[in-house]
């Protein structure tokens, strides 16, 4: 899989791709990340990509000019199965998403600043549009290394067997279970008898128990889109 992030900060969104499970990746080649910094496609020598917005109100918009020439300089190059465009008012990014995103080929992702992006750079280029939640952050950058790293660890071959993420929370809309390790007694909390037990499918059952119950609990939501 290929991801072009056009940004107008990729420094700040570059270290979470040097760390962990997502640097692992690109070095196996399973993934191959570009930044692109919109300034470069300003449309003059003082970097100019952003302006006032037209019916006046604070805050500067993104330019189209610069933003189509870098998507049309990448699009000269390959197809792209995708362009998103992070933003707060989209659609919530959850599991599925992630999981539909996690088998395309070539993805570019734009991400917003100040009062985001001109209307008709959503309306011409992007093709699908994410929010992280539902609360404001100051740019799409740290959305986008969300989202960067919610696709890339279910892109096959990055995670081993012993971290499975078809055991994740949110797989099948439920909340995990608790887990717990050594040692089994610590200052009078016991560690539940089932799980000392080696009686493999009582563990399941309690496990597949204690997910419903802590969904129940703290996310009734999941359990109205579960089949
Ligand atoms: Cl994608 N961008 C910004 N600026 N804020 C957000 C977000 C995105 N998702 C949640 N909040």
């Amino acid at each position: 899989m290929r991801i072009d992030i056009i940004t107008v900060s990729p420094d700040l969104i570059k270290s979470p791709f040097e760390h962990s499970i997502i640097k692992r990746a690109i070095d196996k080649g399973l993934v191959d990340v570009h930044f692109h910094d919109l300034r470069k496609y300003a449309l003059n020598k003082y970097g100019k990509i952003d302006d006032y917005q037209f019916g006046g109100g604070a805050g500067m918009v993104l330019m189209i000019e610069p933003i189509a020439t870098c998507i049309a300089d990448l699009q000269d190059e390959r197809n792209y199965d995708e362009i998103i465009y992070m933003t707060p008012d989209a659609k919530t990014l959850n599991q599925q998403t992630a999981n539909t995103l996690s088998l395309k080929e070539n993805i570019i992702i734009l991400t917003g600043h100040y009062k985001g992006v001109d209307q008709r750079v959503r309306d011409k280029f992007i093709t699908k549009e994410i929010s992280i939640g539902d609360y404001v952050l100051s740019g799409g950058e740290l959305a986008a290394a969300v989202l960067c790293d919610a696709v890339i660890r279910l892109i096959p071959g990055v995670l081993g067997d012993e971290t499975s993420a078809l055991t994740d929370s949110y797989q099948d809309n439920l909340l995990s279970p608790p887990v717990y390790t050594r040692p089994s007694e610590y200052e009078g909390m016991k560690v539940p008898d089932i799980l000392l037990s080696g009686n493999f499918p009582k563990i399941d059952e309690w496990r597949a128990d204690k997910a419903l119950e802590h969904t129940k609990n703290i996310r009734p939501d999941l359990l109205e889109n579960k089949d």
